[in-house]
């Protein structure tokens, strides 16, 4: 892959030639060029910057540079097709892994390194309607930095390290946070008792210690579900859940929101959807049955949410705590229009249920049919065991999972 970077501050790229990236570039993996922008003005002083029209505080990089430097990167691909070009700037989208794997796809990347309160709009227009770059804006976050340079360290970063060759070990690559929508779990290393001050010893847990892999899979998992609940709560969010989830690209949009009478119709359509298998097979059910007066009875003692894909009701889940002992969070009504299941939309609303649970809880709970082989695989992978062989209503079971 080429890159191309251009720059007032030339030195402030000079840790790309460090570690996994340095490497890289000796390897020839990575060919990284990096321009001085004032190499391309034309006068005594190398002016890259002048006052803003219209007024305004700070000063503005003026248009001539960064038109010959961008037509010179452009020129020296000898016919090849332009470069993409990465603008960092304080209100562009922001800069996601999904973005790295794009970026990281593209054969050749320009970076244009802004400085004061950035660069002169026409710069833009003339890259992309003149010289036809795909020009991209992206933000590293929100908050304000002085200029582009620590942006690219990052964007590079980010993008050359999902290149063929660039990280020695592809499975570190896969199994890490942001692919798939949960924070990392914590890591340990040896000694396995380690004495931190006189008298302190910590100890690393004991499940990684015991050689039981499910239990060490089982740990690793709620702690990442318990660091993203903290930490990153966002990232529950079932329309977020579902954006990495596969297949959710059908799922893309999703909002979510507390159910009021005036979905009541729609709730009863989609449950009666939904235990519809129940209905054939027992020739009765509670869900199935209630009328539009019992499903807005229902909305007043539980707190139910819909999932709406583009005004579509396609999910819904149902929570609050039992009215026998607050400690029990019961989840209910977990369900998914019948065209969309299979796709981890029930999983990922599974555990905003969870999340949606105060802190007083020590276990989640809910009825389930003892029909849907799929759907108690579903509950017992997500951490849920009977508790209870005989649940509310006939042919149901209660299963349950300790808050950790
Ligand atoms: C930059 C500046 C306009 C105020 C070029 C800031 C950035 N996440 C991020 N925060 N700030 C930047 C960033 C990137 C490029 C420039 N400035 C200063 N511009 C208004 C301050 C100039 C990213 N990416």
């Amino acid at each position: 892959m080429r890159l191309d970077v251009i720059s007032i501050f030339p030195q402030y790229l000079a840790p790309l030639e460090l570690s996994l990236i340095g490497r890289a570039r000796r390897e020839g993996l990575l060919d990284l060029r990096v321009h001085d922008l004032r190499d391309f003005t034309q006068d005594r002083h190398r002016t890259v910057d002048d006052t803003p029209y219209g007024g305004g505080a700070g000063m503005v990089m003026t248009p001539e540079p960064w038109g010959l430097a961008l037509r010179q990167v452009v020129r020296s691909g000898k016919g090849e097709p332009p470069p993409r070009l990465v603008v960092p700037g304080p209100g562009g989208a922001p800069f996601t892994q999904a973005m790295a794997r794009a970026l990281a796809a593209e054969p050749w990347l320009a970076f244009a390194c802004g400085r004061y309160e950035g660069i002169d709009e026409r710069v833009y227009e003339h890259a992309a309607q003149d010289l036809g770059l795909e020009v991209s804006v992206v933000s590293l976050g929100d908050y304000v930095l002085n200029g582009g340079e620590v942006a690219v360290l990052a964007i590079v970063e980010a993008v050359a390290r999902l290149l063929p060759g660039v990280v020695g070990n592809a499975d570190s690559l896969v199994e890490e946070s942001h692919e798939d929508g949960l924070l990392e779990y914590p890591v340990y290393t040896k000694p396995a008792s380690w004495q931190a001050a006189p008298g302190v010893r910590r100890d690393v847990p004991p499940v990684l210690l015991s050689g039981d892999h499910a239990a060490i899979a089982s740990w690793r998992q709620q702690q990442r579900l318990e660091r993203t609940a903290a930490r990153r709560p966002d990232l529950l969010h079932p329309s977020q859940a579902v954006a990495v989830a596969p297949g959710a690209d059908a799922l893309a949009g999703l909002d979510l929101a507390v159910a009021t009478p005036a979905d009541a119709a729609e709730l009863m359509t989609l449950t009666r959807a939904c235990w519809a298998p129940e209905m054939a097979q027992q020739g009765t059910c509670g869900a199935a049955q209630e009328t539009l007066q019992d499903v807005i009875a229902g909305l007043a003692v539980w707190r139910t949410w819909t999932v709406r894909s583009q005004g579509r009701l396609v999910a819904s889940v149902r929570t609050r705590p039992s009215p026998d002992d607050p400690s029990r969070w019961q989840i209910g009504r977990l369900m998914v229009a019948p065209d969309l299941q299979g796709r981890g939309l029930g999983r990922a609303l599974l555990a905003f249920a969870e999340a949606d649970a105060p802190s007083g809880t020590t276990t989640y709970c809910l009825d389930t049919s003892t029909r849907s082989q799929t759907n108690l695989r579903m509950f017992r992978k997500a951490g849920y065991r009977v508790a209870t062989p005989q649940g509310a209503q006939h042919g149901t079971v209660v299963v349950s999972k300790a808050r950790r």
